[in-house]
């Protein structure tokens, strides 16, 4: 091994450049053939195009190969780019990790996913991507949530948490934010790889703002470095009139120097040099023409030595982020190179037929790895022993109560309750050095506070407190287990993703719990989704919510949220009213959390969403319903998702009718019951304390009718709990603080009529009765809900 540039970075031998570039040839080769087997040689079934990115995957398989088969250790994590996910898949072909039966299923069901998933790709996916800066960022959290557990679990083996970028994806707001954070300041171990193709989906992008976004880098604290010219050009550089041919190729519009990729040899003199100083001219002319087109279009993007020195460059740099920014060309190799519009352009068979050939293949070899026999094929070999992950390590995970043992007040509302029930788990040692928790600079007004007195808030160096405050202890260090960000939900909802992998990535399953104000779930909903589509587990509170935090007006009260966490996948969505309630919801949470990492295949998957408020409720009645029911069955219908608040008085008291509630609106419902006592109804009030969990029983009992052609039965969480059933028809009122849709199902669900109260429009300022009165909330407008629905029978 030789050194250069007076750095110890080893120089791979020649022999070593020239298997990696049979590899990357490999690679380029097998990613073309997967998609255009998926497009042209799979029988199409609908006649809709399948996809996938021949060019943006051609413009990365330089650097992957370099990543894959010489840079990385076992112990890195990468984040590809959504459209390289056929490169990906080709790497881990070629490393034998691969079945080559999958390659014929890009893009099928069941088989190799269009972008690259953690719970859906048959290989082992690190960072899901797709939704374009989201996976980029995911690295960086990650990155954060490892320093975060070596921290509190003692140091594990170094890992590097990589991400492949594509430069459009720097347009992305959330890469911003990401960056800007402190908790992600100072991660040595993060690479981001900027793939400088300089288009995008629809074009070649004008003015690429390759300096300002280095700026930005720079002024977040990254080591920010280039990969720009390739090895030719730089020794043209240094030949007379090379200054001003780099000049030149600097200050060149971008769109002029993309058409050189398309343009046949002959052309390229006379479109580089249009508009060139004469000594550049000059140069040019001395040049035969094909010699020109590759000189001028030599990107180190595409050279081995420089990337690789460069990759290592950053490795030796522990304390900050480096971020290199390395120039490609889009569709490089292939016949679509550089076209402005080959985002989504395939090559034609007649192409493929063409590249089969001057890759060295035939139809008989086309699918081959390379032949264990040469130097390339054993250096393969070497690279998949070399980046075998060891099994992983049992680690420590929560033993989490079935409560936290919380005694609820006379009055208390749920957000208060959330609070005293994470103090009261910071106080079991088998529960609390899993907690961490996270806010958007929403730790105090969400009622983390207590948490944070107890816990510290998490800083990698312990910093002084310039201001200590007799009420909040704000001390920050490594001990600290409240990680605080800055207002980003978008960075909330990765980092709670990356904490709810912990397990996985870091091997340190952990119990992450995030506050956000609840209308502001909208602004994070894509990381959300992000998060727990990467198989993530954490909570999530959203508080406060609805109308019923009246004074602070339209902007901030939530509507739509209920909804979102009823029909997001993976996510537990659940609207206690009472303090107790919350507690048995919170602890089962916790406890299926905590059931996270290696060997928790078999646990309920997902994370949980809670919808809390501000609003003081009187917790007498749900007292009466533990005395009524015991605690063993309450806590299970509590957990089922809906209980019976208050029984209908005894029969012969008058029509039946079921009042349906979730969450704040409960003492309107109770009031709404009396009343209609009072005029002979007889009502039966249900605390539906998780709408999702129970539409969940009635939808699967549904389709399990539908797939066996059965009459499905009415799950146990309804029958037991609505009243009705045996012929008799209990018409039903829904009430909710969110859309009124949220529960108005129930009426399908039972069989009845049924007649939905919530909120349809935007909220405004105003007293909590104002708003209640405003939207049909209040009692004397529930007690006319229930003889609708009585009419409706
Ligand atoms: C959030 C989001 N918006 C839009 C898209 C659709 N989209 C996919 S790729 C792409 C352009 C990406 O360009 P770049 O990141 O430069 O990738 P490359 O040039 O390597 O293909 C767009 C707009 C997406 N995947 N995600
Ligand atoms: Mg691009």
């Amino acid at each position: 091994m030789q050194t250069r540039r007076g750095r110890n970075i080893p120089t791979p031998d020649l022999p070593t450049l020239e298997a990696l570039r049979q590899l990357e040839r490999k690679i380029l080769w097998l990613s073309t053939w997967t998609i255009h087997n998926a497009n042209h040689l799979r029988p199409s079934r609908d006649g809709l195009k399948v996809g996938g990115h021949q060019s943006s995957s051609a413009s990365v398989s330089t650097l992957m190969t370099a990543l894959y088969l010489h840079t990385l250790k076992p112990e890195d994590r990468v984040a590809v780019k959504p459209h390289a996910s056929p490169v990906f898949h080709a790497i881990q072909y070629l490393l034998g990790r691969l079945d080559r039966s999958y390659l014929t299923t890009l893009r099928a069901f069941g088989g190799l996913q269009s972008y690259p998933s953690r719970t859906k790709d048959p290989d082992e996916v690190d960072f899901s991507t797709g939704s374009v800066g989201l996976g980029a960022a995911a690295p960086l959290f990650a990155a954060a949530t490892r320093r975060y557990v070596d921290a509190h679990f003692g140091g594990r083996p170094r890992s590097r948490f990589v991400a492949l970028v594509g430069d459009a994806e720097l347009d992305e707001g959330n890469i911003w934010e990401a960056i800007a954070d402190p908790a992600t300041a100072g991660l040595g171990d993060v690479l981001w790889i900027v793939d400088v193709n300089r288009q995008s989906l629809d074009r070649v992008v004008p003015g690429v703002r390759i300096a300002q976004w280095q700026q930005q880098f720079t002024a977040a604290g990254w080591h920010v470095t280039e990969a720009k010219y390739g090895r030719r050009l730089q020794a043209a550089f240094g030949r007379p009139g090379g200054a001003a041919l780099r000049d030149w190729i600097d200050a060149m519009p971008n769109e002029q120097y993309q058409s050189l990729f398309g343009a046949a040899p002959e052309e390229v003199a006379g479109q580089f040099c249009d508009g060139a100083p004469g000594e550049v001219t000059r140069l040019c002319a001395g040049l035969p023409p094909g010699e020109l087109a590759g000189l001028v279009t030599d990107l180190a993007g595409h050279d081995f030595e420089t990337l690789l020195d460069v990759f290592a460059a950053c490795d030796a740099e522990r304390d900050r982020p480096s971020v290199v920014f390395a120039y490609t060309v889009k569709g490089w190799g292939l016949p679509i190179a550089g076209h402005p519009r080959n985002h989504s352009a395939l090559l034609t068979p007649g192409q493929v037929d063409r590249l089969r050939a001057e890759s060295g293949l035939t139809p008989a070899t086309e699918w081959d790895r390379l032949d264990p026999a040469t130097a390339a094929g054993q250096w393969a070999r070497g690279r998949a022993e070399h980046l075998a992950r060891p099994p992983a390590a049992p680690a420590p995970v929560a033993a989490v109560p079935a409560s936290s043992g919380l005694r609820a007040g006379s009055s208390t509302s749920t957000q208060e309750a959330f609070g005293r029930i994470l103090v009261q788990l910071s106080r079991l040692p088998e529960v609390a050095p899993y907690l961490v928790t996270a806010a958007p600079d929403v730790a105090t007004s969400t009622n983390l506070a207590g948490f944070i007195n107890r816990m510290g808030v998490f800083s990698p160096r312990a910093r002084r407190a310039w201001s200590p405050d007799p009420v909040l202890k704000w001390a920050e260090g490594p001990e600290g287990q409240h990680i605080e960000l800055g207002i980003s939900e978008m960075n909330l909802f990765l980092l709670l993703g990356q904490l709810g992998l912990a397990g996985d990535l870091s091997g340190q399953p952990l119990l992450p719990v995030g506050t956000v104000y609840d209308p502001f779930v909208l602004r994070g909903l894509d990381a959300f989704i992000y998060s727990v589509y990467s198989g993530a587990r954490f909570i999530v509170a959203g508080t406060p919510s609805g109308v019923t935090l009246a004074p602070e007006g339209g902007a901030h009260q939530s509507t739509i949220t209920a909804s979102v966490g009823l029909e997001l996948p993976n996510v537990t969505f659940a609207e206690p009213a009472y303090a107790v309630a919350l507690d048995w919801l919170l602890c089962g949470a916790l406890q299926s959390v905590a059931a996270a990492g290696p060997g928790a295949a078999a646990r309920p998957a997902g994370s949980y969403y809670f919808r809390l408020t501000t609003r003081g409720i009187d917790q007498q009645p749900f007292q009466a319903a533990r005395d009524r029911l015991g605690d063993e069955v309450l806590r299970g219908q509590v957990l089922a998702g809906a209980y019976r608040l208050v029984d209908p008085p005894a029969a012969g008291s008058g029509p039946p009718v079921c009042l349906a509630a979730s969450g704040a609106v409960l003492p309107e419902v109770l009031a709404a019951a009396a009343e209609l006592a009072d005029e002979g109804i007889a009502a039966t009030v249900v605390d539906v304390t998780s709408a999702d969990r129970l539409y969940r029983a009635w939808q699967t009992a549904m389709r399990q009718g539908v797939r066996t052609a059965t009459g499905p039965a009415a799950p146990a969480a309804l029958r037991t709990v609505f009243p009705g059933g045996a012929g008799a028809r209990v018409p039903v009122v829904t009430v909710h603080d969110a859309a009124s849709h949220t529960l108005s199902w129930l009426g399908s669900a039972l069989g009845v009529p049924a007649v939905s109260l919530g909120v349809d429009s935007f909220g405004q300022s105003g007293a909590v009765a104002d708003l209640y009165r405003a939207n049909d909330l209040d009692s004397g407008s529930i007690v006319n809900a229930a003889l609708a629905a009585l009419s409706l029978l």
